[in-house]
């Protein structure tokens, strides 16, 4: 009888536990869904970690951005699984390798948007979700109640945006432009009862990185040293390199990159602008400007241009001293246009701390991949090389993201729907290849990370004439294989070779790590589901 009563008393007192814990975790699930955080998720095109100050330094300055890294965290390895522009956003907002979600190259492919993403399931579960700036996927933008994006890839002065269908062009400054019409949603449009997710996606640095006229002359006469092999060397590399075609002289044209109205045809190493350079520049980029803008322009370039053209035209300039100075103009005006990206981004976060939306917003910097900025001779991406394999990233979030973190593990860009998904208390769909790393930020962070990454690039033939190629990274080595018209492996010591000029693949005292690397990528390809055989399929049957 004892017993019994016992029992009953057992059993009462875990159902009043339990009645006492459900009651609390519905109050807590309450509390958390009324703190779901807002997501603003700044992304520029083509930005370089090297200019970016909170990871290098010594090229430019970037307070605003560094701000976010030092109120929050910095992640100094982080990669992309495909670098080039459209399959990189189609990855970040499905969480998928390019293979996976269908948008292998710019161009060719056209974005599903029928599929799941980040955006639909954020709006699914009680999120207000818009989009400003660049789109680049080909489609209509879907899963946003909010889109305001440029046709294609956009234009610097003056650009034309798709509001919710609707083109309207707008005066003034790209990167200007797109944050005002960030903060025009944030104060106006956005519905003040949900959580919201917001993307502001930059046209800059992209190609042909034309600066603001208030910052045209922000670095004149600033030397910037050349990088390693700016003469682009490629002996102990392999045909891939030599073959690309991305090279400050060899690809660079006058007009659009260099930004000359008119040039030296009598000079003996003269080399002619493509037709659509040739027009693109003064019909385009420079037709948009108004009057005000355009005089301006001309007066910083054209007064500088007259120098070069006489300089080599008189032969006082050498080739190789033209060369160099083509390298500073690239660099003067990539950086000039970071300068206006850093500002704009100080903007977005004053105007979150000015309506107090500071504490329980989490803000992302990040770039759709790196940039060559004279690594190699090269401006441009897509290959698998450290300058363009990675991208940077850096996240707050008050509260639960400790300032000054650092985080060395390998984080990828399918990786960014799935941690956003975690923090604003979505499940992660079972198919999503990335992984959240919202435990890598944790007071305890996990320890069964990733110690590999998989990369794979599609997008051959086309511009730059960069070959496909697959390959893993690990913290120390770095094995490629490029193919289509060739078949070449190339693998790289990265501990002392860290910019990857010697192809070590047939050195006999590396055929130990050859096969250790050929098993890294077999499992990685196990695992994302690709395969030399599908990248056959895809160009046997001309699919992108
Ligand atoms: C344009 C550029 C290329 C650049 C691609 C892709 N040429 O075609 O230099 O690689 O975009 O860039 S340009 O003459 O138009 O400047 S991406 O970032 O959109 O992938
Ligand atoms: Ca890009």
């Amino acid at each position: 009888m004892q017993k019994l009563e016992g029992k009953i008393y057992s059993i009462f007192a875990l159902s009043a536990i339990l009645i006492l814990l459900s009651n609390c975790s519905g109050e807590r699930q309450e509390k958390i869904k009324e703190q779901r955080p807002n997501i603003v998720f700044i992304m520029s095109d083509d930005h370089a970690s090297r200019a970016i100050s909170c990871y290098d330094g010594t090229l430019n300055q970037t307070p605003n951005i560094d701000r976010i890294a030092s109120e929050g965290a910095i992640f100094t390895n982080s990669f992309v699984g495909n670098s080039i522009c459209g399959p990189s956003r189609a990855t970040m907002i499905t969480g998928k390798f390019s293979h996976k979600n269908g948008f292998l190259a710019n161009y060719r492919s056209k974005f599903d948007g029928s599929q799941q993403t980040l955006p639909k399931l954020l709006k699914a579960n009680g999120y207000n979700t818009a989009i400003v700036g660049k789109w680049h996927l080909g489609t209509t933008p879907t899963g946003f109640d909010y889109w305001n994006v440029f046709p294609d890839q956009g234009d610097y002065y003056n650009p034309d945006f798709i509001d919710n269908g609707d083109t309207v062009r707008l005066n003034g400054y790209a990167t200007n432009l797109v944050t005002n019409l960030a903060i025009n949603w944030l104060n106006e449009k956005r519905n003040p009862d949900q959580p919201f997710m917001l993307f502001v996606h930059h046209k800059a640095p992209h190609r042909n990185w034309m600066p603001d006229t208030a910052k045209l002359d922000m670095y004149d006469g600033h030397e910037f040293p050349l990088p390693f092999n700016f003469k682009g060397d490629f002996s102990d590399r392999g045909k891939a390199s030599a073959e690309a075609d991305m090279g400050i002289w060899k690809t660079m044209s006058w007009s659009h990159d260099m930004k000359f109205t008119d040039y030296p045809t009598e000079w003996e190493h003269y080399k002619p602008d493509g037709e659509w350079h040739a027009k693109r520049y003064p019909q385009v980029e420079l037709g948009r400007m108004t009057s005000a803008q355009r005089a301006l322009w001309d007066d910083y370039y054209e007064s500088r241009n007259a120098e070069v053209k006489e300089g080599l035209k008189s032969g006082a300039t050498s080739l190789e001293e033209h060369i160099q100075w083509r390298y500073q103009r690239y660099m003067h005006d990539y950086l000039a246009t970071i300068s206006s990206v850093d500002d704009n981004v100080g903007r977005l976060l004053d105007y979150l701390e000015a309506n107090g939306l500071d504490d329980n917003t989490i803000v992302v910097y990040t770039s759709d991949q790196g940039f060559y900025l004279g690594e190699n001779g090269w401006f441009d991406k897509r290959f698998m090389y450290e300058q363009t394999l990675r991208t940077p990233f850096v996240m707050k979030y008050p509260g639960q993201i400790k300032p000054g973190t650092k985080v060395d593990k390998f984080i990828m860009n399918i990786d960014y729907m799935p941690t956003l998904l975690s923090y604003a208390g979505v499940g992660v769909p079972q198919d999503i290849q990335g992984r959240s790393f919202h435990t890598l930020l944790n007071e305890q962070p996990v320890s069964d990370w990733r110690n590999s990454i998989y990369y794979h690039y599609y997008m051959f033939p086309g511009t730059h004439s960069v070959k496909r190629h697959f390959g893993v990274r690990n913290e120390r080595y770095k094995l490629i294989r490029f193919y289509h018209d060739i078949d070449e492996w190339e693998l790289y010591d990265l501990q002392e070779d860290p910019n990857e000029l010697k192809n070590v693949y047939d050195d006999p005292n590396y055929q130990g790590i050859v096969a250790e690397m050929k098993e890294v990528l077999r499992a990685n390809q196990e695992q994302y589901e690709d395969s030399y055989e599908l990248a056959m399929d895809y160009l046997e049957n001309n699919r992108w």
